[in-house]
């Protein structure tokens, strides 16, 4: 297992569209077994597959409290989608930024397991959130997207120069 590279934000590969997962083989398992422990390691609740630079529909989540019940999605597709859930959330790949975001609160949601198999989620609340975030990633989006230009423009001076702050060290 290994720690992959998070991309932050405004790196442009944080724009790529993913493409569905087929012949599912073992590099595919090793690869979800490292974004769940770099998942674990940066302390996220969700992880896609766009943010450690690897650009295939794979997505891993955990949001329980004892971190003990890792989900993984793979060429997921929202079923249904209804009501609405404010919450205020964050991205690894946007550090030290949190925003209130409204979502629709209950999702159904399909896609491959980690072996393959077909399942089907209902998710309400934080799951649901977490999972439209994870999504959006696969499509290039981000979640400071929903923001208006003046916030989003803010948060990428603030990123820019730490950036630059981080590659003098
Ligand atoms: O760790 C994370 N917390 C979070 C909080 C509210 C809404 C979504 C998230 S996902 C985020 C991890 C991450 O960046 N996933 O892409
Ligand atoms: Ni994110």
């Amino acid at each position: 297992m290994s720690i992959l590279t998070i991309l932050e934000f405004p790196d442009e590969r944080l724009r790529k569209k993913a493409v569905p997962v087929k012949n599912l083989d073992n590099s595919h398992q090793q690869l979800i077994d490292d974004m769940l422990e770099t998942m674990y390691h940066a302390g996220g609740i969700g992880l896609a597959a766009t943010q450690v630079n690897i650009h295939l529909q794979i997505l891993v989540i955990d949001t329980s409290e004892e971190k003990n019940a890792p989900l993984c999605l793979m060429n997921p597709q929202i079923i249904s989608k209804e009501g609405a859930f404010e919450y205020k959330e964050g991205c690894l790949s946007v550090p030290e930024v949190f925003e209130k975001i409204i979502r629709p609160s209950n999702i159904i949601v399909k896609g491959l397991d980690r072996h393959g198999e077909t399942i089907e989620i209902e998710a309400i609340d934080l799951l649901s959130t977490c999972i439209q975030h994870e999504m959006d990633h696969l499509r290039g989006k981000l979640f400071v997207d929903y923001l208006s230009t003046l916030k989003r423009q803010r948060i990428k001076t603030k990123l820019e120069k730490m950036h630059r702050l981080e590659s003098k060290e």
